[in-house]
């Protein structure tokens, strides 16, 4: 087989700045050592996140100049409406600015205190959005979706026993949806076979529960399901996402990644009471329904962006380049969560550094010396973002630690993917040398965005 290439060609570059090392510990520090606080200019190569980050296709920045930006029922809305209708075939689309928007409005009123929502795995702005309704956030990812080094196909599959389990004790009353993440980004961006989805659908049924999808990622978890479940070989992705979004009775969706726009998103529903509400609500929180937080030309980009995303040739590229890292990694023996996720690398920072415990929070460790080694910035997800404290002040590790590379759509090509991996190689060749950190700085909620930290 030959090389799968970049199906694009450039026409506009952006200049990378480069900086030295010594630079860089400087910049760490006055930054707190939280990349998430350094100037973007400073970066070398940006795997903090693949959100809003995707390189736009001509089509795209022509769709901007022709953004109808009537306030009222501009036509970039209608191209917009129509374009998500068609994937998702739900009844009611409402834009928002981006996914936590649409997380806000949805969770605004359908949760609230005493109320609890599973989920295979919320990220961490849909667990804020369930949590900041007075709601309780629960994951409830299959068991092999826990272990990093363990193999399997459909890794952010809902285990759908303790689904059934989770909906008898808690009651149905108390439940006002389940929600499927695809991909399962806060587990390394692994996939969700359509049989799982069929089998929550049931279970859903079965207790008159509404079935909502976090689909952010939708088009890389139908890839997947095209290559790895019986049956859908022969379809189009197009065709599987229509088949997922049929299962569900709504979605909330950050346009960010799989619709490739750099800000958007949107709500779908199916039920005309609960899509009453919601626009409702976002009237007074983010604007007009037929624009919802977004300009015109914004709409037009991400209708175009909706429609490029399920380009077969675009995925295989995409998959395959996310693959090509880790692979390279695994060779390498550096330790990843396996297989490699769709849009992201996530380097299992227990095995990476046995010796730094949890609260010295070892993906922060590793996550800066990415930085210092080669410029390149990485995200932690672990003890930072997601651990708590017990009612004795005791911190609480979430189960993994992971540090995330995740890849711009369209963005990089092979030889900054290979030099990520001289980078990462170098931080693992030394990583007896590593140090934890402690807070200095945490915010009460999504402290990970503005923590600072000390080394210890
Ligand atoms: N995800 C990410 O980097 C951006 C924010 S954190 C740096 O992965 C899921 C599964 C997401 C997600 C954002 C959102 C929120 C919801 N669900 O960022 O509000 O991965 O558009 O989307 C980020 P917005």
């Amino acid at each position: 087989m030959k090389t799968i290439i970049e199906p694009f060609k450039i026409k506009s570059v952006e200049p990378i700045r480069f900086t030295t090392r010594e630079e860089r510990i400087k910049i760490l520090e006055e930054a707190g050592y939280n990349p998430f606080l350094i100037h973007a200019d400073d970066v070398i190569i940006d795997l903090l996140t693949d959100s809003g980050t995707s390189a736009m296709s001509a089509k795209q920045w022509a769709g901007i100049m022709e953004g109808d930006e009537a306030y009222a029922g501009s036509k970039s809305f209608f191209r917009f409406e129509s374009a998500v209708r068609d994937l998702t075939g739900d009844k009611f689309i409402i834009p928002t600015h981006q996914g936590r928007a649409a997380e806000k409005i949805l969770f605004s009123i359908v949760g609230g205190e005493g109320k609890y929502v599973p989920n295979n795995t919320h990220f961490d702005t849909t667990r804020a959005n369930v949590e900041f309704s007075g709601a309780e956030a629960v994951d409830l990812v299959c068991e092999v979706g826990k272990h990093p080094e363990q193999r399997a196909d459909f890794k952010g599959d809902m285990d759908v026993e303790k689904l059934i389990k989770f909906i008898e004790e808690t009651g149905v009353e108390n439940i006002p949806l389940v929600m499927i993440t695809v991909t399962n980004n806060s587990g390394g961006g692994q996939p969700v076979s359509m049989q799982n989805i069929k089998d929550v659908r049931a279970v859903c049924d079965k207790y008159g529960l509404p079935l909502f999808f976090d689909a952010c990622r939708f088009a890389e978890n139908a890839f997947f399901i095209k290559k790895r479940e019986k049956g859908y070989e022969n379809k189009s992705v197009k065709e599987i996402c229509q088949e997922m979004f049929s299962y569900g009775d709504g979605s909330t969706m950050s346009a960010k990644k799989d619709a490739l726009v750099n800000i958007g998103g949107f709500l779908t529903l199916n039920n005309e009471e609960l899509a009453m509400k919601c626009r409702n609500l976002l009237i007074v929180t983010e604007g007009f329904p037929t624009y919802g937080g977004l300009a015109g030309r914004d709409l037009e980009a991400l209708a175009q962006g909706l429609e490029e995303i399920v380009d077969e040739n675009y995925l295989t590229y995409r998959i395959r380049s996310t693959e090509y890292l880790g692979e390279k990694l695994i060779d390498a023996g550096v330790p990843i969560i396996e297989p490699p996720g769709g849009h992201a690398i996530y380097i299992d920072a227990k095995r990476f550094l046995p010796n730094v415990p949890a609260n010295q929070f070892p993906g922060q460790a590793i996550t800066n010396e990415l930085y210092i080694v080669g410029g390149v910035r990485a995200v932690e997800i672990g003890s930072v973002m997601f651990g708590k404290y017990d009612e004795n002040g005791n911190h609480v590790a979430p189960p993994m630690e992971l540090v995330r590379m995740a890849i711009p759509r369209r963005v990089y090509t092979q030889s900054h993917i290979d030099y990520v991996l001289e980078v990462i190689l170098e931080v693992y060749e030394n990583r007896d040398k590593l140090k934890g950190y402690e807070f200095t700085y945490e915010a009460p909620m999504l402290r990970h965005f503005t923590a600072k930290f000390k080394p210890i």
